[in-house]
């Protein structure tokens, strides 16, 4: 095998399939742009045996976001993660995508995505197109843990026990990700100062919020040292200081 190919990982499937539907959300979005950061984090590698890592990451930005993020992630072969958050440029009246795939072996035992609200007085309604969703194969939707009032009523959280589940998981990202993308393309920049600064605190506090769900980082601290992690969550996953 040639070297670039021995180099190349096979992505799980059904992330992939899921990194193709979002990347293809995003290449709708206009003026795309990769971002310039620390070459260190974007694919980060190891193959120490039974500590095998394997993070890919791609940061982008487009009209109506600051940052297009998306995570591919392998864990001691058996952990797989895909996380996704599309944080909005705070003068655009648009609500932040996220979603967090963790699959254990075969199994998907967290699958959640959601269109978060970005302030407190959104103007845009989508709240119906959202719940209209049909759900009914799913047979264990899960509970959202108590940091997570970030989250809209919307928010869609399950464990994915069969191909059905999977399939209609997709489906819920794709529309998800459909509505976002229509939104972010009738929405213009505000100017009003007040506005603006409040859809920041709300970034922020979701930023802070995210950081309180310990299954993040108790993954990496198994990986890393606390200062690597601690620099990875605030730099790269939750960047709220930036803002
Ligand atoms: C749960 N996140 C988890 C779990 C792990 C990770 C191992 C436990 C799985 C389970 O409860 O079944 C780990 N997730 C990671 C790691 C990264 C990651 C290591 O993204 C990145 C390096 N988490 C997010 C985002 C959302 C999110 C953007 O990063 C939602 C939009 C949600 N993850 C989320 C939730 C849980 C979770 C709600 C369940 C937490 C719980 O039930 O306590």
């Amino acid at each position: 095998m040639s070297e670039s190919l021995t180099k190349t990982k096979i992505i799980d499937p059904l992330i992939l399939t899921l990194v193709q539907n979002i990347r293809g959300h995003r290449s709708k979005l206009k003026n795309l742009k990769s971002i310039k950061i620390d070459p260190n984090l974007i694919n980060i590698i190891s193959n120490e045996e039974g500590k095998e890592l394997y993070i890919e990451n791609e940061f982008h930005k487009a009209k109506g976001f600051r940052k297009l993020h998306i995570e591919m992630a392998e864990f001691s072969k058996r952990l797989k993660i895909l996380h996704c958050v599309f944080f909005p440029d705070p003068k655009y009246d648009i609500p932040i995508f996220g979603m967090d795939l963790v699959k254990v072996n075969e199994v998907v035992s967290a699958a959640i995505v959601d269109l978060s609200p970005s302030s407190m007085n959104q103007n845009i309604k989508y709240d119906k197109l959202l719940f209209n969703i049909d759900k009914s194969v799913f047979e264990t939707e899960r509970e959202i843990p108590g940091w997570g009032d970030i989250f809209s009523e919307n928010v869609f959280f399950a464990s994915l026990k069969n191909e059905n589940e999977k399939n209609a998981f997709c489906k819920i990202v794709d529309h998800y990700l459909l509505i976002l993308i229509k939104l972010s393309e009738s929405a213009s920049p505000d100017y009003d100062q007040e506005i603006i600064e409040e859809r920041i605190n709300y970034q922020k506090n979701y930023c802070i919020q995210q950081m309180k769900n310990e299954k993040t980082s108790l993954v990496l601290l198994k990986y890393f040292d606390k200062k690597w992690v601690d620099n990875y969550i605030k730099k790269v996953l939750f960047d709220y200081q930036c803002l």
